[in-house]
């Protein structure tokens, strides 16, 4: 720091005056204050300046060397706050004003306790804070007079509900969220220096955010779709969006095709329907021209896109992301997230149902399972390559459309992820969260794929529109916990209020601050870009290997359990049953062959499609060998999850005249096994037991249809057996439930249900049916409910059409 100059007697007081004035100079500024804030903030401000006669990075700009080694860029500590003040009177504090904020503060990162609002024992105001004495009648000249204009706590009131409503999602629009946190297994500096990966057992924040992709905001769960799965980890180096789907690949290549697919698959454009479905013309007119897609679509068509719960599907990031160390060598990464419960799934009749009953299925599910502490848990796995790996492969890595085998690269497991935390406020939380895949942080990078390209640009520029403004990061939800300190101002409903006068960088009034980071602390790109395989001049092209549309779909078909492949099979034929212009289903059935013609033969015979058209023409002539042609991994029946039944829920009908004893038992074994178990009568309320056991029915047959529950237990007793066969609805719920491939307990009596509904005792091959349980042994029942439940489901028991 330079010492202040000697000054000549006199011009203390000309320092003073001349620091008094904004318009021009003083003509000594280092001279000594006196106590006097105004000059000495100037003089403080003058040799700060003086400190940084030069910008000392400047050569470092230049020179492919020194850009792959950014500098820390220059600052020097102020002699004291005055200088980077933005005014003398910050001092006059009042209970608005606050405090100057501790050096280097930024309140807006952090814990959001700042921003959680309580209205307990607090009188009712209007945003001004001016308390409202009355908040049931407008203000009016007279009783039955006219409502005045000056009513301005009216006018606020509607204003602000005119108003409550911001542009949905243009897709992913229907979702829910909570808060948790990641936790990681060991450190994996030798991959990765991202901040959740630096040590064992450190835990990141995270809210994640899973949806539907087609529907509206109102729509539907359990629509058959691509579920998002979109993990925003708080990191204490700034935030990271994993914005990723519960299958592996997606549908396109090139961002350039995403508003024409999004476009095919929405409610068509004259008569918006329909809603939250595929099953339409515009989409399998887009995707049968688009071969590309054939793989997507063996997943869209399997169970994968009817899931059981967001607790149970998988997540994957898609593309093929870079990993980077400290020492700044990069690795090939995709990521995988394995729920702890087991992948389940829907089957689609249950799925239909649902959706008429709960359209809420999902969100009730991820709500309830976490108020319940049956916390959603996935495991993050790893497979990291390297580019000589990936050189050899028959695929492109950077086609979104292909996955990397496990067999060729398996899955390292390294942290969970557990959601534990519902959100407070729907809106606030859940509809403002925006994810961008352009959020990440050092030890991260991107790789070329073009798909990830227009995604890094959509996201963040989606949110402009959605979220009204440039500083949608400062809506709490979407604040980083690590600090920001930058030079952006201003712009639509900015929230921080930036001390002092520098808002650019290099400066010196702010002895330099905030200052360039430099290579070691900041976020770098990984220079080296993936060998070029032919010239690198601008050109609309895409790389040979992703004309190869039909290697991987038939890896995925092949790798199915039987059951799995007539699901897909019988998907297709529902969703082209659906199209009105045969000659689009003949195009799909078509580009099917080129992936199974098992599966194209099966999809033909259900449309009465005979001859079955032409194969496609392929777009590659040449064939590639795939390194597998099955991938066991790849079936839903792969991942059972841990076995446990948590959160699982069970129907235990009931009605008068039923033993209270045995349904008590089942109940209790339920619930010790952390199962939901609820009491369903023909009407809410006390049923009347034979044995006068205190029986509460919380919920009817006619307000939770059976097929909201994974399984069923029926009582005994005669007269509750009369009474259940009376009413219709509990009659279509066993057989839903058998339909369904749920386990079912019929306790005594109870078993003349199952007679009376007519469900084969035996599996289609005469062996027993595991999944029917028929006993009057209330503590062995249920331990085989609590068997079958953990199961699954038991598909065993299906045919195509079906018997019951
Ligand atoms: Fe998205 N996508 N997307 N997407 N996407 C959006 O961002 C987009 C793609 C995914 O819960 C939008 O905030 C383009 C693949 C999820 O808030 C938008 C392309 C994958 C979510 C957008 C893709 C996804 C979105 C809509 C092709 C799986 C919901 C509103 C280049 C890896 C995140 C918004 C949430 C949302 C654009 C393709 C996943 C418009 C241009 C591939 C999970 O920006």
């Amino acid at each position: 720091m330079p010492t202040p100059r000697k000054t000549a007697r006199g011009s203390s007081a000309a320092a003073k005056a001349a620091a008094r004035n904004t318009d021009s100079g003083p003509a000594n500024p280092l001279a000594a204050s006196d106590g006097d804030f105004a000059a000495r903030k100037m003089a403080e401000t003058g040799e700060m300046a003086a400190s940084m006669p030069a910008n000392p990075n400047k050569a470092a700009e230049h020179g492919a060397a020194n850009g792959l080694n950014p500098p820390v860029g220059a600052s020097v500590a102020p002699p004291s706050r005055l200088p980077a003040s933005s005014t003398l009177t910050e001092v006059n504090l009042s209970p608005k004003t606050g405090e100057a904020p501790a050096e280097g503060a930024n309140p807006n990162s952090g814990p959001l306790t700042r921003v959680r609002v309580d209205s307990s024992g607090q009188r009712l105001t209007t945003n001004q804070g001016v308390a409202i004495a009355d908040n049931q009648n407008s203000l009016k000249a007279g009783t039955r007079g006219p409502v005045l204009l000056e009513d301005f706590i009216l006018r606020e009131k509607l204003t602000h509900f005119d108003h409550e409503r911001i542009p949905e999602r243009i897709v992913h629009a229907r979702g829910s969220a909570a808060h948790g946190y990641f936790e990681c297994y060991d450190a994996i500096p030798h991959l990765t220096k991202a901040a959740p990966f630096k040590e064992a057992g450190k835990i990141t924040p995270v809210f994640v955010r899973f949806s539907t992709v087609q529907g509206e905001r109102g729509s539907k769960d359990t629509a058959r779709d691509v579920r998002g799965f979109a993990v925003k980890f708080y990191t204490d180096e700034g935030n990271w969006d994993l914005v990723g789907n519960n299958m592996p690949v997606f549908f396109i290549q090139d961002a350039m095709k995403f508003p024409d697919l999004v476009h095919a698959v929405k409610p068509e454009p004259h008569h918006q329907m329909p809603q939250a479905a595929s099953a339409h013309d515009t989409f399998w007119d887009f995707v049968s021209l688009m071969p590309e897609s054939t793989h997507m679509l063996m997943w869209v068509m399997s169970d994968r896109a009817i899931p059981r719960s967001y607790a149970t599907m998988q997540g994957f990031g898609v593309h093929t992301f870079r990993l980077v160390n400290e020492a700044g060598e990069s690795s090939f990464v995709k990521f995988h997230w394995t729920p702890k419960y087991g992948t389940h799934s829907l089957v689609w009749d249950e799925a239909v149902k649902i959706s008429g009953a709960d359209p809420d299925y999902h969100r009730r599910d991820l709500w309830e399972r976490i108020e319940a502490g049956a916390f959603p848990e996935y495991e993050l796995g790893l497979q990291v390559f390297t580019e000589e790996q990936a050189d050899k492969f028959s695929f492109d890595i950077l086609d979104a459309t292909k996955i990397v085998p496990e067999e060729l690269v398996p899955i390292q497991p390294v942290g969970r992820m557990v959601l534990n935390r519902n959100p407070d406020n729907f809106f606030a939380e859940t509809e403002q969260v925006a994810f961008c895949t352009a959020h990440i942080i050092p030890g991260l990078d991107f790789t070329n794929d073009p798909l990830l390209a227009g995604r890094i640009h959509s996201y963040v520029d989606t949110q402009i529109s959605r979220l009204g403004g440039p500083n949608f990061h400062e809506i709490p939800i979407n604040a980083p916990i690590a600090p920001v300190h930058n030079n952006q101002r201003d712009g639509m409903h900015r929230q921080a209020i930036p001390r002092g006068r520098v808002s650019y960088e290099p400066n010196s009034l702010a002895g330099g601050c905030p200052f360039q980071a430099g290579a070691a602390q900041g976020f770098t790109s990984v220079a080296a870009r993936l060998k070029a395989r032919e010239d690198q001049a601008k050109v609309r092209a895409k790389p040979e290997l992703f004309a190869e549309h039909y290697n991987q779909a038939a890896l995925f078909f092949n790798s199915q359990t039987p059951v799995e492949q007539a699901h897909i099979a019988a998907a297709f034929r529902f969703e082209l049953s659906k199209v009105t212009v045969p000659a689009i289903r003949q195009r799909v059935v078509s580009m099917l062959r080129n992936a199974s013609e098992t599966l194209a033969a099966q999809v033909a015979q259900g449309l009465n499609m005979n001859p079955l058209p032409e194969p496609m023409p392929r777009a590659l002539m040449r064939k590639l060998k795939p390194e597998i042609t099955t991938s066991p991994p790849l079936s839903l029946m792969a991942r059972p999850g841990d076995g446990s039944v948590k959160g699982r829920k069970v129907a235990i009908f009931v009605a008068d005249g039923c033993v209270g004893q045995s349904v008590a038992d089942v109940h209790a074994a339920l619930l010790d096994a952390g199962a939901v178990p609820r009491f369903v009568a023909p009407r809410i309320g006390p049923v009347a037991t034979v044995d006068g056991m205190a029986i509460e029915a919380d919920a009817s047959l006619e307000n939770e249809p059976a097929f909201l529950f994974d399984a069923l237990a029926l009582p005994d007793g005669d007269a509750a057996v009369i009474a259940l066969q009376a009413d219709g609805h509990s009659l279509e719920g066993i057989r839903d439930q058998y339909r369904h491939g749920k386990t079912i307990l019929a306790l005594g009596t109870g078993a003349d249900l199952l007679d009376l509904v007519g469900l084969p005792r035996s599996l289609p091959g005469g062996e027993a049916d595991p999944g029917l349980i028929v006993t009057d042994d209330a503590a062995l029942g249920a331990q085989a409910l609590i068997s079958g439940l953990a199961r699954h489901r038991h598909p065993e028991r299906e045919t195509d059409p079906p018997v019951v």
